[in-house]
């Protein structure tokens, strides 16, 4: 800690008695809001949300200790632009129109950088700049990722999110406004560590290295040491994502606006591996979720009452920094149970993906409660192989060549490319999700509940996919629909292909 002169102590010990003496936390002024994403990053790799490998997450287990933590909170879609744009507009895909990986100059919604400039903020992003907006560029005060002297900042160095920090806070304190810096750490994306683009060494070592016979194999995954080997690189890169966000929250402290910020954080979906990543499977969207704002959440509380989602973020945030909420809101605000009431209505949440990286469209809407989860995956017609994001996946290539001579290695890859039209899961008892009991005449009554609540969720939002979902026993309809689909996405992609190439726009 830096020495303080006699005469900057009484300073701050007049704006303490100042702060005890007011009501508002913040001695009034407007707070800020520092929102930190990972990328890729299960749930359950974090050590607080049940890792069950150690020392994974030191930093976001201390930063639980200090916040207020969901233990049912979801990402609406298992991949990234579709699920920041959620993030940003408080809508579900299909209406806030960033379907896929593709522009939408005209979307017809506010932004959480126009709803916070308009309130008086300055707006800085690092990372992930191009998925955290309809289009490019977006009217973000500063994209931190750059340096004053012109230099992109390195995806994977610690050092860089932490300096990127500082240089927001200070510009919002120059301009004399309250910041909104969203702070996107690449990790534990791939390349995962070790594997740096290009070849070579890879210079940003993680504080902590796993090895592949420590690490757990997710129950969805299976036992191979190539799958080991690279689910060690996974952990390790978790750690490595870890240490960027303790650079980042060091940042905050040394500012000095650490007991005036709203600290949100959590991961865009799930680890980039089979059955995860591209999937609304449980251990796809399952997120972890720490809110902390000064005053007003109690240190190291976990909520377990409440399912809450990444549609509600933006209005949550609005009512905890007092900015007024568009009238067009698809989430809602879970303010009150960061001051510790309850709520009613948050029993399940709503899942909706469209379309991957590459444009390829294979629809699929989904709804989880604290014990069910049901998916309709319109698009599985027995033939239509899904493309997802994990298919470079080295996991991936160890399922196919296994699958020669082990019927139950071919009978998951069957369903990872095939799947089936509908899933239904008991989460509680199964998160791996490898049991599908659709056909269970003992869970009807749950099934009936839940497609009957996804039924009427898709009348309220104006989901384009109601009419398909209520014929999801007719395959003609559901295939006619999915063609249809699909020949909109190619001439997108087509008209994509023609236009000139921008540089930065990358991949989930
Ligand atoms: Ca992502």
């Amino acid at each position: 800690m830096k020495f303080l002169s006699p005469i900057t102590r009484f300073a701050q010990l007049g704006s303490f008695f100042v702060s005890c003496l007011s009501v508002v936390y913040s001695n009034d002024q407007p707070m800020n809001l520092l929102l930190v994403t990972v990328d890729d990053m299960s749930c359950d790799s974090v050590g607080v949300y049940g890792a069950k490998l150690k020392e994974t997450t030191p930093v976001m287990d201390r930063l639980a200790s200090q916040s207020l933590r969901f233990e049912y909170a979801h990402v609406t879609v298992g991949n990234c632009n579709p699920c920041r744009n959620v993030m940003f507009s408080g809508l579900i895909s299909h209406n806030n129109k960033v379907e896929g990986f593709y522009k939408v100059p005209e979307p017809g919604w506010p932004h959480m950088v126009d709803l916070l400039k308009d309130a008086g903020y300055y707006t800085g992003i690092h990372g992930k700049v191009t998925h955290s907006s309809p289009y490019q560029p977006y009217a973000w005060d500063d994209d931190l990722t750059i340096s004053p002297s012109g230099e992109k900042a390195h995806l994977k160095d610690a050092n860089a999110y932490g300096a990127s920090t500082t240089r927001g806070i200070a510009k919002a304190k120059k301009s004399g406004k309250p910041f909104f810096l969203s702070i996107n750490i690449s990790d534990p994306h791939k390349p995962f560590w070790s594997k740096p683009k290009g070849g070579g060494e890879d210079p940003y070592i993680p504080s902590k290295i796993f090895t592949a016979e420590e690490v757990p194999v997710p129950g969805f995954l299976f036992e191979d040491p190539e799958v080991r080997k690279e689910l060690a690189l996974y952990y390790s890169s978790v750690r490595r994502g870890d240490d960027c966000l303790g650079e980042v929250l060091s940042a905050l402290k040394k500012s000095g606006e650490w007991e005036n910020t709203m600290i949100i954080f959590l991961s865009d979906h799930g680890m980039p591996l089979p059955f995860a990543k591209t999937q609304l499977y449980h251990h796809s969207t399952h997120t972890p979720l720490m809110v902390r704002i000064p005053g007003v959440t109690k240190a190291g509380k976990v909520d377990k009452r409440h399912m809450v989602s990444v549609l509600d973020l933006l209005p949550t945030i609005l009512d905890a920094l007092e900015v007024k909420k568009p009238s067009r809101l698809d989430g809602r605000s879970f303010y009150p149970v960061l001051m510790g009431e309850k709520q009613d209505g948050r029993d399940f949440i709503v899942k909706e993906y469209n379309e991957n990286a590459g444009g390829s469209r294979d629809p699929m809407r989904a709804i989880q409660s604290k014990k069910f989860l049901y998916l309709f995956n319109p698009w599985s017609n027995g033939e239509r192989i899904f493309a997802t994001a994990t298919n470079g996946t080295v996991t991936y290539k160890r399922m196919i060549a296994l699958s020669g001579e082990d019927e139950k290695m071919n009978e998951r890859l069957e369903l990872y490319r095939f799947r089936v039209p509908q899933e239904f899961y008991n989460v509680a008892r199964d998160p791996d999700c490898l049991e599908n009991m659709l056909n269970y005449s003992s869970r009807q009554k749950e099934i009936n509940q839940l497609t009957s609540s996804l039924e009427q969720w898709m009348v309220r939002t104006g989901d384009p996919m109601l009419e398909c979902f209520q014929k999801r026993d007719d395959p003609e309809f559901l295939e006619a629909y999915v063609r249809k689909l699909e020949e909109e996405a190619d001439k997108r992609r087509k008209a994509k292909s023609k236009a000139p190439r921008k540089i930065g726009n990358k991949k989930s």
